[in-house]
């Protein structure tokens, strides 16, 4: 049985998705970001003190990408065999996990746990996010889904974020709209049932404990990490 511990947050949505089209059973621990990711416990588990991690057994996996390889390694789905098909997988991997990622994520602390305090260092992370939406437009013009016409961890990896476009006022920033490949491979991956199911994991805390939880973990201005 795998040990799941997440929050439901784009990164750890990433991985209670991956379990749900896999198939595959596992526990699910919640984290309240506010604190619970500095305990000795789970520090234990990830000395980096974010969220998600999962445990199999002996083996503990940190980092939401490397979570979904270490699953499609173990299970031999969302990634393709062939050579080129599989590269063309992880290529697109860490594209989400060092582009859209990171950007989108210090879009929401300039913007919204700093409230636009620092306008041009928010504006920087906007158009850099609003640059990356047109490049994945791009990419999958043409193209079912993120590595070609197969489903992939890749396509896992980038949705929960392209999510947040719809479901966080944050989208108001952002140029969705625009991009009619991305709306259309959105809108397929959404109607996925296991995507249902893996989104609802874990129950999310409410808004506004989850906004003071986030506040609180950025470093420089809340005090989960001073
Ligand atoms: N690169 C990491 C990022 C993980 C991450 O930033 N997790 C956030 C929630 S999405 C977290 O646990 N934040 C708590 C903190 O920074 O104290 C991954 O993809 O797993």
């Amino acid at each position: 049985m795998i040990e799941l511990y997440t929050d439901a947050t784009p990164n750890g949505l990433k991985v209670s998705i991956a379990l749900e089209e896999i198939g595959l059973e596992y526990n699910t621990h919640r984290l309240y970001l506010g604190g619970d990711q500095m305990t000795d416990e789970f520090t234990r588990l990830n000395q980096n003190q974010k969220i998600p991690v999962i445990k199999d057994g002996d083996i503990t996996v940190t980092e939401s990408g490397a979570i979904l390889y270490y699953l499609a390694e173990k299970t031999g789905k969302l990634l393709p065999k062939d050579i080129a098909e599989r590269t063309k997988t992880i290529e697109m991997l860490m594209l989400q996990m060092s582009g859209l990622g990171p950007y989108f994520g210090q879009l929401l602390v300039f913007a919204a746990a700093w409230d636009n305090k620092f306008p041009a260092v928010t504006e920087r992370y906007q158009k850099e996010v609003n640059r990356l939406l047109g490049v994945m437009n791009t990419l999958l013009a043409g193209n079912d889904y993120f590595a070609g016409n197969h489903y992939s961890i890749a396509d896992i990896a980038f949705f929960p974020w392209v999510r947040m476009c719809y479901e966080h006022p944050i989208g108001a920033l952002l140029e969705t709209d625009k991009h009619s490949n991305l709306i259309r491979w959105y809108e397929t991956v959404a109607k996925r049932e296991a995507v249902q199911r893996g989104l609802l994991v874990p129950e999310p805390h409410p808004p506004e404990e989850q906004f003071k939880a986030f506040v609180g973990a950025v470093v420089g201005l809340g005090d989960v990490h001073s």
